[in-house]
């Protein structure tokens, strides 16, 4: 078919991205139809597919939607590159990986919501354990590795990554936890197609969505000289409408934060008893300083110098696991230190 191919999709999209992985993959040419989140409802989207989403392939008079089938009508009518494996049993993996990679992220079709519909962040513990219960099977995937299903580059791979990249933006730490999708990573965001789909806004380092801008606030009693670059002859784009009621409540919220971090640091303790209090906190979360004791479970107190034997509460359960952690943590402090360089 000599018909034109035309790709409406939209920057950051995650289901766009696979198809314009593909597309570049398989060197097929087509005219890029870039369309902004806030013109998805638009007539002219709405004519083309009327639940008003991308990606959508055009090829000649055909309208296409749906990622995935968008991908495995791009395998069958250009036959350039293969995508899929010839045997029907290693297609059929394939074809399973990207639906799986489809059930990740966000919206209530997810296994995991990482991120709400209207934007906010999904915090919930719930969501957490089952993102890393699905990204420990991803891991499990790349055993064959290097790519998900074995030794080449597939549609699989079209389709996770930018489920994978998304992630990473959300920041989702591969790092020690993941160590064969964290090589998969780094790889794969090298390829050729992947930078060409790349989100732009994406490589803006707080930009969190397509509407979103980094603002910078320059303090102008420290400036002493400003050179004009470059004059601008067009007005900015109008910036847009920001919700003081989420901006204060994410205000609360950052503020909150840091105090319960700060409140974590001792005033005046040894670094030993600061120690022992960070090993302490990560198994029980209800861990406080009191002057230049520690408080847990508010039953227990460890006293200074923070030995075993100045563990002290009423004899019980919470007493006995304070025990048992402390003595773990003296026994790890005099094991000999690997040497890790
Ligand atoms: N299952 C579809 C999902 C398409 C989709 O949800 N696209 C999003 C952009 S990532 C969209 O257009 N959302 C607008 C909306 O649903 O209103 C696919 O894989 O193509």
């Amino acid at each position: 078919m000599a018909s034109e191919v035309g790709l409406y999709w939209a920057s950051g999209s995650v289901p766009s991205m696979a198809v314009l992985i593909t597309l570049e993959e398989k060197g097929i040419d087509y005219t890029s139809k870039e369309v902004s989140f806030a013109d998805l409802k638009s007539d002219e989207i709405l004519k083309l597919n009327p639940r008003g989403q991308v990606p959508i392939l055009s090829h000649g008079e055909l309208l296409i939607t749906e990622s995935v089938a968008i991908c495995l009508y791009l395998e069958k009518v250009f036959e350039s590159k293969s995508l899929l494996p010839s045997d029907i049993g290693q297609q059929t993996v394939v074809v399973q990986r990207m639906l799986q990679a489809q059930t990740i992220g966000v919206g209530p079709t997810s296994i995991c919501c990482v991120r709400e519909e209207d934007g906010s962040e999904n915090t919930d513990a719930v969501n957490q354990q089952k993102l890393a219960k699905e990204i420990n099977n991803w891991e499990a995937y790349l055993s064959e590795g290097p790519f998900i299903t074995g030794g080449d580059f597939t549609m699989a791979d079209a389709v996770f990554f930018p489920v994978l990249a998304y992630l990473v933006w959300e920041g989702l730490e591969l790092g020690g936890r993941y160590p064969k999708l964290e090589q998969y990573y780094n790889m794969v965001r090298e390829r050729p197609s992947v930078k060409a789909s790349w989100p732009t806004y994406w490589k803006s380092p707080s930009g969190k969505g397509p509407d979103r801008h980094d603002v910078r606030i320059v303090n102008l009693a420290l400036v002493s000289n400003v050179d004009v670059v470059h004059e601008c002859t067009e007005p900015p784009p109008v910036l847009p409408v920001l919700s003081f009621q989420k901006l204060e409540a994410r205000a609360r919220h950052e503020c909150s934060e840091k105090w319960k971090a700060v409140n974590l640091i001792g005033i005046g303790v040894s670094p030993e008893g600061q120690k022992l209090f960070n090993a302490i906190h990560k198994t029980i979360s209800e861990t406080r300083w009191r002057d230049k004791d520690i408080v847990v479970l508010d039953d227990v107190v460890i006293s200074p110098p923070y030995g075993l034997e100045n563990c002290k509460g009423k004899e019980g359960q919470a007493l006995a696991q304070v025990r048992k952690i402390v003595e773990k943590y003296i026994k790890e402090q005099q094991l000999p230190q690997t040497n890790s360089s």
